[in-house]
């Protein structure tokens, strides 16, 4: 093991609560679904699969009778994180589990995908079998939910009715979708994640009094599909759908391995993939763009999450030569040399919301940049998905495993010992292999 391995491992290992990882101790003390799914992956890479699966049934055990996978499940509740079990007060609603507080909205799909990883590369083939076919029917009910209570207006591709569904919470793609969030009336509350770090490196008040706002109108719904239908944030996201697809296909390989019915899953990316060209792919600006439910267009913001769509093979060779020629190798959107060092800033330098410091508006994720190289080397780009993997070992060699960086100059933000950097440095190759 290289030492920057072993310091990796060294991080899983103090976030680790014995089922469960927490993305970091202090700011993320509960399980989150797509961290959880790397973390599984990290424990993988270091060989500890039984640990792997232990991650991925942890998560299931939040799920909704409605098949919904919540974002977070509160384990270790009561804590200072919020908005906190109280808030969410899942327990009020008769599809949450009764003895097991969860948030109320999903996140970005990956857990499929992960599974499906972690059965392909489990040595003990007993083990892996008998772990895939006991989590098999969750996954799927959970696909079964994202394509019927989150595709309200036909569109095929999942709706997500929070930006935190999304992942990247304060993204400027959300920008003209919550300016519609009202916030009258709202509830005093106060911030944890400003104790522990710069508030100027986190989302502005503005944005958590819209995240809370829409908690309020989702839970007064008692999170089911009127809440969604009725939300004054409604957008379908590349990065999310991206992630659908590819576990979808994962879905697919499962199910084929162990020997169950295919043909819903392969309906499932017959609609997905022609739901990409329709909806996402924008001739004129040559991306793949996110659509405003609301407003009924795209939503003309350059950032990483469409380079997303890659991984999941949506993009025609024409229209990923384009992506990679036009943005990414461009030293004016994404490629370092004006401006920036390092692959890849989470949103485009020419974007007038781009903030290279503050979370999601412009620095660099290694969550990010994992999916980002995977997908590119689908396509054959090799030599910049090899650059977007040295950029982040070199990254994490310098500054250590934080939660986001600096791309002008290295330096990590956001918390420190962020659990899906040191599980995403140790599984680098697991996804890319993928
Ligand atoms: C809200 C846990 C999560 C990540 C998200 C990241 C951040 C939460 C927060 O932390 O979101 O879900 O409180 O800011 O944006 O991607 O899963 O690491």
């Amino acid at each position: 093991m290289r030492d920057i391995e072993r310091a990796a491992h060294e991080v899983l290992r103090r976030n680790d609560r014995g089922d469960f990882t927490v993305p970091s101790p202090r700011q993320y003390p509960h399980l989150w679904l797509w961290d959880a799914g790397f973390a599984a992956l990290g424990w993988a890479a270091v060989g500890d699969f039984d640990r792997a699966y232990r991650e991925i049934r942890a998560t299931l055990r939040g799920q909704w009778r409605n098949g919904m996978v919540p974002h977070v499940v509160f384990y270790g509740w009561p804590s200072a994180y919020f908005p906190g079990a109280d808030v969410w007060r899942s327990q009020e609603v008769p599809e949450a589990p009764p003895d097991l507080p969860t948030s109320g909205i999903t996140q970005p799909p990956v857990l499929a995908w992960v599974t499906e990883i972690l059965f392909r590369r489990d040595p003990d083939r007993r083990r892996a079998a008998a772990f895939a076919r006991a989590v098999f029917p969750a996954l799927l009910a959970y696909h079964r939910w994202l394509h019927t209570a989150r595709n309200p207006d036909g569109l095929q591709l999942s709706l997500i009715v929070h930006p935190w569904e999304s992942g990247m919470d304060n993204s400027p793609l959300w920008d003209l979708p919550l300016s519609r969030v009202p916030t009258d009336g709202l509830p005093p509350y106060s911030r944890g994640d400003i104790r522990w770090v710069p508030p100027e490196q986190r989302p502005r008040p503005a944005d958590y009094d819209r995240f809370v706002a829409l908690i309020l109108h989702l839970r007064s719904h008692r999170y089911g599909e009127s809440g969604a239908r009725t939300s004054p944030f409604r957008v379908y996201d590349v990065l999310f759908n991206a992630l659908r697809h590819r576990s979808e296909e994962a879905l697919r390989a499962l199910a084929r391995a162990l020997g169950e019915p295919s043909e819903e899953i392969e309906d499932w990316l017959g609609r997905g993939q022609a739901a990409f060209q329709r909806w996402l792919w924008d001739p004129e600006r040559a991306f793949f763009l996110d659509w405003d439910g609301v407003a009924g267009g795209r939503i003309p913001v350059i950032a990483a999450g469409g380079f997303v769509a890659l991984c999941a093979g949506v993009a025609t060779p024409e229209q990923a030569q384009a992506m990679v020629a036009r943005y990414l190798r461009n030293p004016e959107a994404f490629w370092p040399g004006r401006g920036t060092r390092y692959l890849v800033p989470t949103v485009s330098q020419a974007e007038p919301g781009w903030e290279p410091r503050r979370y999601w508006r412009g620095p660099i994720w290694i969550n990010l940049n994992a999916l980002i190289a995977h997908g590119l080397r689908r396509y054959g780009f090799l030599a910049e998905a090899e650059a977007i993997r040295d950029h982040t070992m070199a990254l994490v060699e310098q500054a250590g495993f934080w939660e986001y960086y600096d791309p002008r100059t290295g330096e990590g933000l956001g918390i420190a010992d962020f659990t899906w950097s040191a599980a995403l440095t140790l599984a680098w190759d697991l996804l890319a292999e993928a």
